[in-house]
């Protein structure tokens, strides 16, 4: 394909910082009525001194992008010493409680074989927190070859999450960013049916299989969400309470990661309740709020995605005045534009 527009990449990692930023406000939440939300949102372009800090989510994003534009590419080593550099300067993000383990023991000087810490976690199963995902968007920003997008996707997951249904939650909110860059959300069905395509044949490898049964989930488990995203696409029209059941809100990858897609793809259009005036970013950042649970990371991976499909002018300047981080993600962006564009080397 020809080159993509810089504005995409500032618009996915812009969006991204955002959804963390502005999410963290109902991070937990069981019920986020939209007038809250509303409020929350119309207070930013009212405030011109707030400022939202970020949390985990952006700060171990920092890391994927800093050691991608650093090492020109992905080096196991220097990402994981990011994290456990970033977690041990600033270890008040509002990380998961599991990954803090390994995030400490990656700092070990001794630590020969990087992937271990998260190879013991919860009793040898690892995790299936969305921690893996909610930092995967640089993947797709930094390698234009598919392959090379999930394999990374997944190498970076695996540092902190090795169970599959974590790892392999990073490869598909890759592969939505990915798609997203190229414009494939003009055509949402074509979008659904080519992360299912990709999906199936990451599914079907023995390790996402085996994980599947131990976890007593169906075969597939991310592609049975993606059909019921399409699903819900097909309906005329979808309540909060029915995205939250078909598809959930909380913490682990499979019960976010279709979510976030799902609500990118929901707000292509205008929808009631959601104010005339928004565009298609602010509809998508708005909507995740609303649903409550994970929210900084919902929003930060719908974000990601959104602003890859609507680009930088999308973003309303007085929210990103308000985020901490997203002044720099703009920076980053430029420098990843580069480093995608990079002619393959020899060798
Ligand atoms: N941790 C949070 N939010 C909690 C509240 C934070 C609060 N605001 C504060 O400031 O203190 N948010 C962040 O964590 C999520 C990403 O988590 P990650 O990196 O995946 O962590 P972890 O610990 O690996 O997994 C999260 C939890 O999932 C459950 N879990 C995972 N694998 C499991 C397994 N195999 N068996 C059983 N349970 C498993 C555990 O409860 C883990 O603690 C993002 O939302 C980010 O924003
Ligand atoms: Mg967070
Ligand atoms: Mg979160």
């Amino acid at each position: 394909g020809g080159a993509i527009s810089i504005s995409r990449f500032r618009g996915a990692l812009v969006g991204a910082v955002l959804g963390d930023c502005i999410g963290g406000e109902f991070e937990g939440a069981e019920e986020v009525p939209m007038e809250r939300v509303l409020q929350h949102l119309n207070g930013l372009d009212q405030d011109s001194d707030c400022i939202l800090q970020y949390s985990d989510d952006t700060a171990m994003t920092r890391c994927v992008v800093q050691s991608l534009l650093t090492r020109g590419g992905f080096d196991q080593q220097d990402m994981a010493h990011r994290f456990a550099e970033e977690y041990r300067r600033s270890p008040g993000r509002g990380y998961g409680s599991g990954v803090i383990q390994v995030l400490r023991k990656l700092a070990s000087p001794q630590l020969s074989d990087v992937f271990q810490p998260a190879r013991a976690q919860f009793g040898g199963r690892g995790s299936f927190g969305n921690g893996g995902a909610m930092r995967a968007a640089p993947f797709a920003l930094a390698f234009r070859n598919i392959a090379d997008v999930k394999r990374y996707a997944v190498l970076g997951a695996m540092l902190t999450h090795s169970c599959s249904l974590g790892y392999n939650g990073a490869v598909l909110q890759a592969l939505a960013v990915h798609y997203a860059l190229q414009g494939a959300l003009a055509v949402p069905q074509a979008f659904i049916n080519k992360l299912i395509s990709e999906m199936e044949a990451v599914e079907s490898e023995d390790q996402a299989r085996s994980d599947a049964r131990a976890l007593n989930e169906p075969e597939l488990p991310f592609c049975a969400r993606l059909h019921r995203v399409k699903e819900l696409m097909e309906q005329s029209s979808v309540s909060v309470e029915e995205v939250i059941s078909e598809l959930g809100n909380g913490i682990a990858a499979l019960h976010s990661v279709p979510t976030a897609i799902f609500c990118a793809l929901h707000c292509l259009e205008p929808r009631a309740g959601l104010p005339e005036q928004y565009g298609g970013l602010e509809r998508t950042l708005a909507y995740c709020l609303a649903l409550g649970g994970d929210t900084d990371t919902i929003a930060c991976m719908a974000g990601a995605i959104a602003g890859a499909h609507y680009g930088a002018d999308a973003i309303p300047p007085s929210w990103q005045r308000c985020c901490e981080g997203a002044e720099e993600a703009e920076a980053w962006a430029s420098r990843l534009h580069q480093l995608y564009h990079q002619p393959p080397q020899e060798g």
